[in-house]
């Protein structure tokens, strides 16, 4: 059995970081995982990509020679990929019985607009793999209530356009302490752990201010407080979106985010047990 996890978010928010980590963590536990690159604009990482966009097709390349711009090219890159996935199939024939971590491009419009992930997601399933996505947002979203829900609402919507198993990962938590004494290296702000439980379960009740505040004055007066009360209503008839913190300084916290990976896919769960493979008759002669 094949599994493939693809690794979504906005741009910036620590996909490929998470990639990289995830690739160490696997083969350290001597687990067999290939990382592919399906973001065309890549900067090349710390693991080579055993499949990656850029041998079918270069942004740089479709930038000069059609005349678009980073975005569009991106669109086009992806487009072409998908009148192409032969060579995604001739790529993926290699791989049996491994754990593919697929690192995709920070562009938000291609989970919440077009329909490249699903197809290609489809398109994996029908070949017979197990997916599963996560869907990366960075702990500095917490710093502003309003930008947390728009990050919620990204990942709701993202979420709902894939229909694969979905895990949403708040990540660089390493930027957030819960010490006022180290108050210094928590670039994102100290926080007691109750309130952070409150954004990694979002509460919606977050979105509104307290009574006779200057902030409840403005929302009041304006048609912002109804768009926010009909947010708070869509978040609470739809509790789907709640996120694991990630903070890849915590070995365990990798841990606990690769065995819900793991658990979403059902992973090993009906591979047979391997046979050791040089054991042969010779092996025990010192036993007769
Ligand atoms: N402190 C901290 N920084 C991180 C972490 N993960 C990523 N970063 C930093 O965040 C920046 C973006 O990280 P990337 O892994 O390139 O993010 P990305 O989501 O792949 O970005 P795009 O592919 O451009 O969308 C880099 O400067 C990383 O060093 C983390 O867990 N903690
Ligand atoms: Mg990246």
């Amino acid at each position: 059995m094949r599994y493939a996890v693809l690794v979504t978010g906005p741009a910036g928010a620590g996909k490929s970081t998470f990639c990289s980590s995830l690739m160490t963590h696997l083969h350290t536990a001597k687990r067999s995982a290939h990382l592919v690159n399906l973001d065309p604009a890549a900067e090349s990482g710390e693991y080579e990509p055993a499949i990656d966009i850029r041998d079918l097709i270069s942004l740089p390349d479709v930038m000069e020679e059609l005349g678009y711009g980073p975005n569009g090219g991106l669109v086009y890159c992806f487009e072409y990929l998908l009148q192409n996935m032969d060579w995604l199939d001739e790529e993926l024939g290699g791989y049996e019985d491994d754990y593919l971590i697929f690192d995709c491009p920070g562009q938000i419009e291609l989970y919440t607009h077009h329909p490249f992930l699903p197809t290609l997601a489809r398109h994996l399933i029908r070949l017979g793999m197990r997916v599963s996505a996560t869907y990366l947002i960075e702990s500095q979203f917490m710093e502003d209530k309003y930008k947390f829900f728009s990050g919620v609402l990204s990942a709701m919507s993202a979420m709902v356009n894939l229909e694969v198993p979905w895990i949403n990962i708040m990540s660089k938590m390493d930027l957030v302490t819960t010490s006022s004494e180290d108050a210094a290296s928590g670039r994102n702000g100290v926080r007691t752990k109750k309130d952070i439980s409150r954004f990694l379960d979002p509460d919606p009740l977050l979105l509104v201010s307290a009574p006779g505040s200057r902030e409840e004055r403005t929302e009041r007066n304006s048609k912002f407080h109804a768009l926010n009360r009909a947010i708070v209503q869509l978040i609470e008839d739809h509790p789907l979106v709640s996120f694991l913190p990630l903070d890849l300084t915590n070995p365990d916290s990798i841990e606990t985010v690769l065995s819900h990976i793991d658990y979403t896919m059902q992973y090993g769960e009906d591979e047979e047990p391997r046979e050791p493979a040089d054991m042969d008759d010779g092996d025990f002669a010192d036993m007769e």
